[in-house]
């Protein structure tokens, strides 16, 4: 695909426009903002399919959610959108479409991909994971000595792990109590020591999980499985009872034993923290069964289509994307906290933080020139009400502008005594408390020691997004998701940046590459590194093989 050459953003009339508009808006508190406007919080929330969005609580005038649509049409996000939409390869830099969309397409749906309909496909894949999942699930798929498989570990990392393992817990209330699952990333050996430690090898499955089958991690992980498989049931025959894939690599996967039968396809034009429901999701349906998987899917497939076709200034993506954007460029804020209200959400930030800083965490344009503003946030989180007794501190009383994305749910999975209501107050506490803080004189009308008052005051003006959800299910998971891809999708269009690749990740693995024989040599080795890095090169090897500290 050509690209054509986006003009620099701080050249834009309707940057310049925002500039402007910002000076005048950033001096007005939260507080003045709902005195001056009775109907605000109606005007700023939108409901989506029963996802609700209400953005009121952010330092924003309707005329910003103007000027930001205008910023988004003048860089063409619509014509991004259906580029994507299309298969068409945005992905410039590794010359591939960026089709996660065509994933939790209908059946009936035609989505091309070098004039090919890649939609057939990913149905057929799907199938066939939920004939595995189904026999796993039912006991019909047995180990190798013919016992019922009790725990799948998924082996994989990044774009491989984090999206099942996410989704695992994050619907945990819908999976088969009867089966474990766990999820094993780290090269550290403790990973897989701890993950297989107390497992019987007979009634234990290993997903690997790698689209390119070369990750070092996965597959040290994954021969160190296999290892520890054959130390308990001998046979190597044993092996494709306990081993499947999830891979587009099948001479790899051949390669390491296991049946290429037993391989669950995708296609290089998903990207790895795009897929968990590709293949990649296979743990997940064994988990929660096919069922469930469909429904997950069609939540993130509503998602999709609302953020094809709703306007702007009504679309949930594309506004978290803009005032995302508004405070990232326009206050200077460097980080985003993603404080979901529901215990199974607690991996959903860890998740988000790959989704959001791998695709957006880039400094040069898609043409290559350095970009002129800021980029991606830092992306954090941890569940409510947990937080609340860590680090919300600093959001309240610190110097930092970080605004927030609540999210809560409106009935809970496990409805058990007040707890749900409790939680509850609790969010909806926190974005009062800071929005609308608590001023020197209502904390001196408490009868407050006067020198305790500084510190007893809350400045508030903390900017909060709230979202609402009706009830963590797949289908709202599938919500969920979409919305914070899109998001990403939305500012990385205005931002010209691509946010499909990750070269950021290369120069580490090249340098352990090069570091790993250097380790495990008997020899002393020759080292032409940097200083810090021969001395401490010579002293972990002084440490592991007695060899020269100094
Ligand atoms: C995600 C990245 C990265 C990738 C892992 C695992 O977008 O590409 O996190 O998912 O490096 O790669 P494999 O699936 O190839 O093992």
């Amino acid at each position: 695909m050509t690209q054509t050459q986006l003009g620099l953003l701080p050249d834009l009339p309707q940057w310049r426009a925002l500039a402007e508009h910002a000076a005048e808006v950033r001096d007005r508190t939260l507080r003045e903002l709902f005195d001056a406007e009775a109907g605000r919080a109606e005007a700023m929330t939108v409901d989506a399919d029963g996802i609700v969005v209400d953005y009121s609580k952010n330092r924003l005038t309707a005329d910003t959610i103007r000027l930001l649509v205008e910023l988004a049409r003048g860089r063409d996000l619509g014509g991004q959108i259906e580029a994507m939409f299309r298969g068409e390869k945005i992905n410039t830099t590794e010359h591939r479409a960026v089709l996660h969309v065509a994933l939790r397409a209908a059946a009936d749906d035609v989505i091309e991909v070098d004039g090919v309909d890649v939609v057939p496909e990913v149905h057929a894949v799907l199938a066939k994971m939920a004939g595995f999942a189904d026999r796993v699930r039912s006991g019909a798929w047995t180990g190798f000595t013919g016992e019922r498989i009790r725990t799948v570990v998924n082996i994989g990392i990044g774009g491989s792990d984090l999206g099942p393992a996410m989704a695992y817990e994050a619907l945990r209330d819908y999976s088969d109590r009867a089966l474990d699952v766990r999820f094993v990333s780290n090269v550290d050996g403790t990973d897989i020591w701890e993950a297989t430690n107390d497992l019987d090898p007979a009634k234990t499955l290993f997903i690997v999980s790698s689209k390119t089958f070369t990750t070092i991690e996965t597959l040290t992980n994954a021969h160190t499985a296999r290892d520890w498989l054959l130390a308990g049931l001998r046979e190597p025959q044993a092996i494709a009872r306990h081993f499947v894939a999830v891979s587009t690599n099948a001479e790899k996967v051949a390669d390491f034993g296991i049946d290429p039968e037993n391989m669950f396809g995708f296609w290089d034009w998903v990207g790895g923290r795009y897929s968990f429901d590709s293949a990649i999701g296979l743990s997940l349906m064994v988990a929660i069964g096919p069922e469930g998987f469909t429904e997950m899917l069609a939540g993130f497939r509503a998602m999709d289509r609302h953020f094809r076709t709703a306007p702007f200034e009504r679309n949930l993506p594309v506004l978290l994307g803009l005032i995302g954007l508004w405070y990232d460029d326009f206050f200077g804020a460097e980080t985003v906290a993603v404080l979901p209200y529901a215990q199974y959400l607690a991996r959903f930030s860890a998740y988000l933080q790959q989704l959001d800083m791998e695709s957006n965490g880039k400094s040069v344009d898609r043409s290559g020139r350095p970009v002129q503003v800021q980029t991606g946030p830092i992306v954090w989180g941890q569940p409510g009400t947990n937080g609340q007794h860590a680090f919300y501190q600093l959001i309240h009383q610190g110097t930092k502008l970080i605004p927030c994305d609540v999210l809560g749910m409106l009935a809970p999975n496990h409805d058990v005594g007040r707890h749900h209501d409790l939680l509850m107050a609790n969010f909806f506490a926190q974005t009062e408390a800071l929005a609308f803080g608590k001023t020197a004189s209502e904390v001196a009308a408490e009868g407050v020691e006067p020198e305790l008052v500084p510190h007893r005051t809350f400045a508030g003006n903390h900017p909060t997004t709230t979202i609402l959800a009706p009830k963590l299910t797949p289908y709202v998971l599938g919500q969920l998701v979409a919305l914070y891809e899109h998001k990403v999708f939305t500012q990385g269009a205005i931002w010209d940046i691509n946010s499909f690749d990750q070269w950021g990740v290369e120069l580490g693995k090249v340098l352990a590459n090069r570091i790993v024989p250097e380790l495990e040599s008997e020899a002393e080795p020759e080292l032409n590194h940097d200083g810090s890095t021969n001395a401490l090169i010579r002293r972990y090897r002084a440490q592991r093989r007695g060899g020269a500290a100094g």
